[in-house]
């Protein structure tokens, strides 16, 4: 959980898995979450944890074995490819012109805690490089 502990420690913490995350939660809207896009294939809803203005996650709704990217498959394409554009499609829908950045954390050092393929969606203030 963000408030117990750093995203850091949390993704440290974290053990891949295959198993129901959080994320399936909120795609079964067992618990709320605050959703700005969602169609048959893949939802977007503000982080809970904002490290920008606007931070959004992108996740497919079916998770496929795509816990992470690392795990991705040639069946995966057409998926990842549709949570990219949704990410184009947002950063719009929030007002992003001036741009914006996008995440994909993998794995213990890519900081990854929640293992069900995300999209990190930050925009809104300037970004730095390189990131921490
Ligand atoms: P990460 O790339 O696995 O570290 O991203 C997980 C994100 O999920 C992180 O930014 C959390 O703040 C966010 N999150 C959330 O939005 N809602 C939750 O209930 C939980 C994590 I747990």
């Amino acid at each position: 959980q963000p408030s117990m502990a750093s995203e850091k420690e949390a993704a440290l913490a974290a053990v891949p898995s295959h198993s129901h995350t959080i994320f399936d939660k909120i795609i079964n809207k067992e618990i709320p979450s605050n959703v700005v896009y969602e169609d048959d294939e893949v939802l977007a809803f503000r982080d809970i944890d904002p490290q920008a203005p606007t931070h959004i996650l992108i996740i497919p709704k079916v998770k496929d074995g795509l816990i992470g990217l690392s795990k991705a498959e040639e069946r995966h394409c057409e998926i990842l490819g549709r949570l990219l554009y949704t990410a184009k499609l947002v950063a719009k829908q929030e007002g992003l012109e001036q741009g914006f950045r996008i995440v994909i954390n993998d794995g213990p050092n890519g900081g990854q805690s929640v293992y069900h393929l995300h999209i990190h969606l930050l925009g809104g203030r300037q970004m730095n490089w390189p990131p921490g």
